[in-house]
């Protein structure tokens, strides 16, 4: 297993809209463990493929809150099937925006589907964090970041931050 160094903003590839996962593959087994290896080096609860710059619609994700229980999910081609009507505002934080936080709303229960590894077809209901999850990660595959839905004010700062930081890091 290896941790892969994270695409970090501005990299245009947290843009791009990620390609289906046709097969469960070794290849894609051996990613699913690199991946969740990353996420727990981190840490993170979430990550998606493309943030380690593979651009496949493919997530690993653990919300277990006790550290000696992890709960690894492995979802390939997930996708939110419904959305509940009630909102909730949880602060998001994303492993390629270190460091900044901020409140987001989104739809407070999900329901989604996802092939897992052994190929089978699974749909399940999450409400908390997992919800709040499973759409920030369902996002990143479509090249939406959290950030997109603050205000252009908001938006702009922390892009001129992490722009300046890249260049910084350039230079040195
Ligand atoms: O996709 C990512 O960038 C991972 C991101 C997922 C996420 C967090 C919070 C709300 C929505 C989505 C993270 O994991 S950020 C780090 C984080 O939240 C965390 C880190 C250690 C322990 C607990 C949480
Ligand atoms: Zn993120």
């Amino acid at each position: 297993m290896t941790i892969k160094p994270l695409v970090i903003l501005p990299d245009s590839q947290l843009r791009l809209v990620s390609k289906p996962v046709e097969a469960v593959t070794d290849e894609i087994r051996r990613l699913a463990d690199d991946m969740l290896e990353t996420m727990y080096d981190a840490p993170g609860v979430g990550l998606a493929a493309i943030q380690v710059g593979i651009p496949l619609r493919m997530v690993t994700m653990d919300v277990s809150k006790a550290e000696d229980e992890r709960a690894p999910m492995v979802l390939l081609n997930p996708e939110v099937t419904w959305t509940s009507e009630e909102k909730r505002v949880y602060e998001e934080g994303c492993l390629s925006i270190p460091e900044y936080y901020e409140e987001v709303e989104r739809p407070d229960r999900v329901r989604f589907r996802y092939m897992n590894l052994k190929g089978e077809t699974v749909e399940q209901e999450a409400d908390g964090l997992l919800a709040t999850c499973v759409q920030h990660e369902i996002d990143h595959l479509n090249g939406v970041l959290f950030i997109d839905y603050l205000s252009k004010l908001k938006r702009d700062r922390v892009m001129t931050k992490f722009k300046k930081a890249a260049k910084r890091e350039k230079t040195a």
